[in-house]
Order: structure tokens, then sequence, then C-alpha cells
């Protein structure tokens, strides 16, 4: 295997990755996403110890065991650019020897579990409710440099093209499947099933209009209209699609979780999307132990 330049995969003089900070030994086989930093230690605050912290920039993480299992929770800040980061650092951190610079022969798949927060779209989705996406469209571009036709669905992908008349000049949407596996040992009757749109941004991205001009005003409600046999889209953040895409492509099972915290379709907010977003937390590492 050829050596990766080091302008490719850039180090830090201690040997951790550039953005994450992060050696081999410091990270678990399971990892769970949030978006906001300070969401990190409201999950390991129930973890019966942690062996490991460090932060950089919006990337924070720690290590340590909930009930006896070895877990690792990491922050990736907002937006589908920073899952580029997160996800290839935290590839090269399993499956690229660090010191030579080459990729392993023998792979790992990590399990990578999202907990975030996020909009429904859809009325009988309502706040303080949790959906599990199985799958997600990527309205942003990032995923789009990598080659991706062996892992998206086509099909979704032109029914939702055409429903909603998007523009392709924005990009061309990816639909990509969650981890089955996961979703397996985390799904039950209390949480909703869903496919969730993932934007690349959060004002005009996702149709919320102050005081600029939008490309297209309808965009959400074509969105809730959309149905391809029985798929519609649940809700609207800005990871997801982006972490079902590299996951995919690079060997891990991803899933995501998201706490519903806003409703588009009637425009209620949660009253406390704090305790939505605990009530998640305790439901996946309950699950993650199972
Ligand atoms: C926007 O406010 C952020 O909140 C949602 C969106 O995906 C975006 O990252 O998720 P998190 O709460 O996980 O960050």
């Amino acid at each position: 295997m050829a050596e990766i330049k080091s302008s490719e995969l850039i180090l830090n003089p201690d040997g951790s990755v550039y953005h994450l900070n992060l050696k081999p030994e410091h990270i678990a086989h399971d990892i769970i996403f949030v978006g906001d930093q300070n969401r990190v230690e409201k999950i390991t605050k129930h973890f019966d110890s942690v062996e490991f912290s460090t932060q950089k920039r919006e990337f924070k993480t720690q290590t340590g065991t909930y009930k006896g299992k070895r877990i690792t929770v990491m922050s990736t800040g907002i937006g589908p650019d920073n899952i580029d980061i997160v996800m290839n650092e935290l590839d090269a951190l399993v499956n690229i020897d660090l010191a030579t610079k080459t990729p392993k022969a023998n792979l790992t798949s990590l399990n990578i579990v999202r907990i975030g927060t996020s909009g429904s779209l859809q009325a009988d989705i309502p706040v303080d409710g949790i959906v599990m996406s199985d799958s997600a469209i990527g309205l942003d571009n990032m995923l789009r440099s990598y080659l991706i036709d062996s892992v998206t669905d086509k099909n979704i992908e032109e029914a939702f093209i055409n429903h909603t008349n998007w523009d392709l000049r924005k990009g061309r949407p990816y639909v990509i499947k969650g981890s089955e596996k996961l979703a397996k040992l985390i799904e039950s009757d209390s949480i909703h099933k869903g496919f969730t749109g993932t934007a690349g941004g959060f004002y005009g991205p996702q149709g919320r209009v102050l005081r600029l001009n939008i490309q297209d005003e309808k965009l959400n409600q074509k969105m809730d209209s959309f149905n391809y046999n029985g798929i519609r889209m649940t809700n609207l953040e800005m990871e997801t699609a982006a972490i079902y895409g590299l996951g995919k492509l690079l060997g891990h099972e991803t899933l995501s979780m998201n706490a519903i915290i806003a409703n588009r379709a009637n425009g209620t907010f949660s009253e406390d999307p704090y305790k939505a977003v605990d009530e998640l937390i305790v439901y996946v590492l309950n699950k993650l132990v199972n």
C-alpha cells in the first residue's frame, strides 16, 4: 500500500490526528456522536468512569465505561463539512497505520450512533418524540466529492427531485440507508422511524426566511408532501446523511437518533428541549449495553 503524504493525513507533533487530537488507543469500538460539545458530558455523567478527555475546536471527546461497556462520546459540531473531518479522522485511527501512514489490510468497522436534535416535518411526529433515521437524504453537497453511486438509492433520489422540482444547480440530493444492525439493537415501539433530510445550512437551506429571499419558498411544503411508496420525510437536521454516506463508504455501522425539539408543520417548539435530549441519551445508552 502506498504511503499517504503528510499533507493529506496530517498528524499533530504527539502523533494524534489533526482536528480530533486523538490517538488510536483513545477511542472505543462503540462511539456516540453529538453536535453540541456541551452535550458530551450530559452523556458521560451517566458513565461508571471516564478514562480520557480532550478537545480541539468543536471536537470534544471523552471515553469511559457505561455499565461496564467502553464507549466514546464525541462532538461533531454542526453540519456535513464537520462530518467529513470527523468520519475520515476516526476511520484513520482504526484503519490506517499512523506510524507508516499506510492503510491496514484488516479493516475495523466501528459502531457509531448520533444523538441529535431535529425539527419534525410531520404534524403526527410531535415535539419531544424520538426519530430513528432508517435512511436519509443529503441536500448538501459534501458527499458528492466521493464516488458514491454504489451506496445511494437512485430511485428515491429521482422521485424527490421530480416531486420538489429540485434545482440541480444546488447539487443532486443523495439517499443513503442507516445500519440495519444498529437499528435492530436500538429500535422499540416507543420511537418513530423515519426518512431524515440533511441540510447544508440552518436558515435558507432549511427554508427559513429572515431577511433574504430563498431559491424555493415552497420547498418545505414539498418535502412535507413527498411520499415514495410510503416513505415520507420525517425530519430535518444537518448531519445524518453525511454520517450514513461516509459510514457506508468507509465500512462503519452508523445510526442516527434525533430528539424532536421543533415541529415545523405546526410551528411548535419543545417546552423543555433539554429533557427530551436527556431522555434520548438514557434510551440509547441502555440499548447499547443490551
Ligand atoms: C442546528 O441547531 C444543529 O442542531 C441539530 C442540527 O443537526 C444542527 O447540528 O443537531 P445537534 O443538536 O445534534 O447539533
